[in-house]
């Protein structure tokens, strides 16, 4: 067969996807076979993961994906640091807790008294952020969940596990935990045993492209697939994935994944854990091939995801009101007043869900600034801030590491906001070139593609196929100067 089929499963915090790829001599062609949205639910005061409604949508998505043709492989990734417990009859002991719950508020402070700041960061080059592996488990110390639980899997490895029936630990999803040292790529008993984590909870280690079993007969029956499938590890955290599908054709290059959160920076060879690199808050996780994914997490779309879900649940003098549409909206964005209302796009504060607009107004006015009025007003804000800390990221990555860029790659479901991309250009003062909006999925078929021989090791090859393949949009910095000197202007004014 010249031409192959691989499915990548891809969950997001705002959609899961199944995506169909056809691979072959120099083609590369994506299919979405099913999406679902991915809701929380609330109950007692906890914010949670629908986990059996995801695995749902996997379901449909695989049969949707295999009816059109068979399936050489399938792989899975998915959002970060969120796991789900096991107890000893492989039963899954509740519902995942999301990371966007506050029951992690003040866990990391304890945790310092114990392990200083300093030195965890010198160890796992993980950046603060409350929601770490560490600290949920941590916060879930002394439960009765916790002290049931015999196997730990974090939420593409739990799907693998349900889709398979075969416990592992992807390594570059492992590595968000801070609980890893980046520059071994193995755990660090030290820490996890002086601030009482079990590292007995995590199955052993995989590794992008090591097999991870086959679909279970079950599954094939409950799919309607015929043949014996195999999953393949993937990086199957999805930023891994998306950063393998960044389609740079030089080495010089910063990466921007915009999809609910915006992850910028570089991918080095070796992590860098100086005191200065974690006071600016960037993070050392794992990626394909001994990489280091170098980046700050910044709040990203999520912050237009939030305006949009209250503006959609508001009640008008006329009753509800129903939520803008997202084209209409970022067009008046784009001629609403520029660098007027702007906030910290990488402040955790935003980090819960509920009321973003007033949010953002108030953090505009605690700083000085006018508030955003209108829905379009408040986009644009948004999208000026999102901008301001794309640049500062990839600003201080590139001092941080001693790297100079001078081209930047946005990939992800922001790929398709060219007011994003083209505001994130003028503010770096560089090009920009957006897609694929589907990297996390690429990357994974990608994976896949090369674990079953058909591309060579190198991953520059896998990028030299996207950027072969794949449409991609080029943004030029803006060249006028007046404008220019507004986002030196803003860049000062704003911290990140
Ligand atoms: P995640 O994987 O985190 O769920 P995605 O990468 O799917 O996120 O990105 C979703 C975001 O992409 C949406 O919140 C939206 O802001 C943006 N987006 C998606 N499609 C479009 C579009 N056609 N135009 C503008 N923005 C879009
Ligand atoms: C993006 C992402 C990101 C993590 C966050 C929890 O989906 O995986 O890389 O920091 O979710």
């Amino acid at each position: 067969r010249s031409h192959h089929h691989f499915a990548a499963i891809d969950l997001g915090a705002s959609s899961g996807r199944v995506m169909v790829a056809r691979t072959g001599p120099d083609t590369l062609t994506l299919q979405e076979a099913h999406r679902f949205p991915n809701r929380p639910v609330r109950t007692r005061g906890t914010l949670h993961w629908d986990i059996l409604s995801l695995y749902a949508g996997v379901l449909d998505g695989l049969r949707a994906a295999g009816s059109a043709a068979p399936l050489t492989s399938i792989g899975i990734d998915g959002w970060a640091v969120d796991y789900g417990l096991l107890d000893a009859d492989g039963v899954l002991l509740g519902n995942p807790v999301h990371y966007r719950d506050t029951r992690t508020d003040g866990i990391a402070a304890k945790a310092w008294t114990t392990v200083p700041a300093t030195e965890l960061y010198a160890t796992t080059g993980i950046q603060y952020a409350p929601f770490n592996t560490l600290y949920q488990l941590m916060a879930a110390q002394g439960t009765a969940q916790l002290a049931a639980a015999r196997h730990l899997l974090m939420i593409p490895d739990l799907l693998t596990y349900w889709l398979t029936g075969e416990l592992g630990t992807e390594l570059t999803n492992a590595s968000t935990t801070q609980l890893m040292d980046p520059g071994t790529g193995d755990w660090s008993p030290e820490v996890a045993t002086r601030l009482g984590i079990g590292l007995g909870l995590f199955p052993p280690l995989r590794h992008p492209g090591d097999p991870a079993g086959h679909l279970l007969p079950q599954v094939l029956d409950g799919t309607g697939l015929t043949t014996p499938t195999p999953i393949t590890t993937v990086a199957s955290h999805d930023t891994a994935s998306a950063v393998a599908a960044v389609p740079a054709t030089t080495e010089n290059f910063a990466y921007i994944c915009t999809g609910t959160w915006s992850l910028a920076g570089l991918e080095l060879s070796a992590p860098v854990r100086t005191e200065e690199s974690r006071e600016a808050n960037f993070t050392n996780e794992l990626g394909i091939d001994g990489t280091v994914r170098y980046l700050r997490n910044i709040m990203g779309l999520w912050l237009l995801q939030e305006c949009l879900r209250t503006w959609g649940s508001e009640t008008g003098p006329t009753g509800p009101t129903a939520a803008p549409d997202l084209d209409a909206l970022l067009r008046e964005a784009a001629t609403a007043p520029a660098l007027r209302s702007l906030v910290d796009a990488a402040d955790p504060t935003f980090l819960p869900p509920g009321n973003m607009p007033h949010r953002i107004a108030r953090a505009c006015e605690a700083a000085g600034r006018p508030a955003p009025r209108t829905p379009a007003e408040t986009a644009r804000c948004i999208l000026d801030s999102l901008a301001l800390a794309h640049r500062r990221a990839i600003e201080d990555a590139q001092r941080l590491a001693d790297r100079t860029v001078d081209v930047v790659h946005i990939v992800g479901g922001g790929a398709r906001n060219a007011l994003l991309c083209q505001l994130t250009a003028d503010a770096c003062g560089l090009p920009v070139i957006a897609g694929p909006a589907e990297a996390a999925a690429l990357g994974n078929v990608l994976v896949q593609a090369r674990a079953h021989g058909l591309m060579g090791d190198d991953r520059h090859e896998m990028r030299a196929l996207l950027a072969r393949t794949q449409q991609l949009t080029r943004y030029e910095p803006t060249s006028d100067p007046a404008r220019r000197a507004a986002w030196e202007e803003a860049s000062r004014r704003v911290p990140a």
